[in-house]
C-alpha cells in the first residue's frame, strides 16, 4: 500500500471511530432511524471529505479531535446526500458502497428520515463547543457548511442536475453544476480545516483554490469512471450518464481532452499549496489520490 493510502486509511479509522460514537444504536421506536443512519453512514466510502478536512486543520496544528468532529459532519452531509440521491423520485438506486442502499434495506420514509437525521446533525456537532472554543469559529464554520450543502451549493446543483436541460449544457454550463453538486462539499472539507485552524484570509483563500480545482478533477473522474468502470469496481451503478444522455466532461471534451482537463486541475490544485511547502504533502497526496482512484 502507498504512504499516502495507509495515510488516508488511518484518518478513515479515526472518522470511522467517531462517527460510530456519534450514531449509537437505540432502543425503542427511533432504533430503526438509528439503525438506518448508521447504514448509510458507517462502514464504507472512500473518507476523501473528511481527510480533506483533517490534512488541511493538521497544517494547522488543530487537535484530531477538533478535525475529525469537522471531518465527521461534512461526511455526514455527503451521507445524507447519497441516501437521498438513492431514492425512486431520485437516481432510483440500489446499489451503494457495494451494498443495499438505505431505502432498499429499510424503506423510503426511513431513507428521507435517515437523511435528514444526519443532515441536522452535522450542524449540532460544528455547533458544540467541542469543535472549537470560540463560538465566532463554531459559526463560520456551520455558515460556510450551510452555503455548500443548501441551495447555493449542493442541493442547487442536485436541482439543476435533475430539472435542467442538460443536452443543451456548454462547458461552462456543466462545469458550473458540477461546482455546486460535488465541488461545494469538497471545497468546504478544506476550507473548513483552514478556518477551524484559524488560519488567515489568505491561506483560507489558497484552500479555497486548491479545493476548487480538486473538486473539479474530482468530477471528472467521476466521469470518466461512470464511462469505463463496472458496478462492481464502482459499488454502485455505471454508464448512467450516457444512459441518461447527462452532459458531462467527456461528452463535451472527449476522452482524452476529460483526461488532459484532470491533469491539468491536478497540477493547479497542487500549486495552490505551495505556500505551505512541506506541511501540504497529505494535501498534494490527495489530489493524485483523486486522480489515481478506481472507485
Ligand atoms: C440529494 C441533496 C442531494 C444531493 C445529492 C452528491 C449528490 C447530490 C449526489 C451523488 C450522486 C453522485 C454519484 C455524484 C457524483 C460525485 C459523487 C458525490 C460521488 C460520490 O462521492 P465519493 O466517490 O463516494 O466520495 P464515497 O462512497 O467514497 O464517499
Amino acid at each position: 500500500m502507498s504512504a499516502f493510502n495507509q495515510t488516508i486509511k488511518e484518518t478513515a479509522g479515526l472518522v470511522e471511530a467517531a462517527l460510530d460514537k456519534f450514531l449509537p444504536t437505540q432502543d425503542g421506536p427511533l432504533g430503526r432511524v438509528a439503525d438506518a443512519m448508521r447504514w448509510g453512514a458507517l462502514d464504507g466510502g472512500k473518507r476523501l471529505r473528511p481527510f480533506l478536512a483533517v490534512a488541511a486543520a493538521d497544517m494547522f496544528d488543530v487537535s484530531r479531535v477538533r478535525s475529525v468532529r469537522v471531518g465527521c459532519a461534512v461526511e455526514m452531509i455527503h451521507c445524507y446526500s447519497l441516501i437521498h440521491d438513492d431514492l425512486p423520485a431520485m437516481d432510483d438506486s440500489d446499489l451503494r458502497r457495494g451494498r443495499p442502499s438505505v431505502h432498499k434495506k429499510y424503506d423510503d420514509a426511513t431513507a428521507i428520515l435517515a437523511g435528514d437525521a444526519l443532515l441536522t446533525q452535522a450542524f449540532e456537532i460544528l455547533a458544540e463547543e467541542e469543535t472549537h472554543p470560540d463560538g465566532a469559529v463554531r459559526c463560520a464554520i456551520a455558515l460556510e457548511l450551510a452555503r455548500a450543502s443548501g441551495k447555493a451549493g449542493m442541493v442547487g446543483g442536485q436541482m439543476i442536475d435533475i430539472y435542467a436541460e442538460q443536452k443543451d449544457f456548454d462547458l461552462a454550463g456543466v462545469t458550473q453544476l458540477q461546482r455546486l453538486k460535488t465541488g461545494a462539499l469538497i471545497r468546504f472539507s478544506a476550507v473548513a480545516g483552514g478556518i477551524v485552524g484559524e488560519g488567515s484570509k489568505d491561506e483560507v483563500g489558497a484552500l479555497a483554490a486548491y479545493s476548487e480545482d480538486l473538486g473539479l478533477a474530482f468530477q471528472i473522474v467521476d466521469d470518466i469512471l461512470d464511462a469505463t468502470s463496472d458496478a462492481e469496481a464502482l459499488g454502485k451503478p455505471a454508464g448512467q450518464d450516457a444512459e441518461m444522455d447527462k452532459a458531462t466532461f467527456i461528452k463535451l471534451l472527449g476522452m482524452d481532452g476529460a483526461k488532459s482537463k484532470a491533469v491539468e486541475l491536478i497540477d493547479s490544485c497542487k500549486a495552490h499549496l505551495d505556500r505551505f511547502g512541506d506541511k501540504s504533502a497529505p494535501l498534494k497526496g490527495a489530489a493524485d489520490f483523486v486522480f489515481e482512484r478506481k472507485n
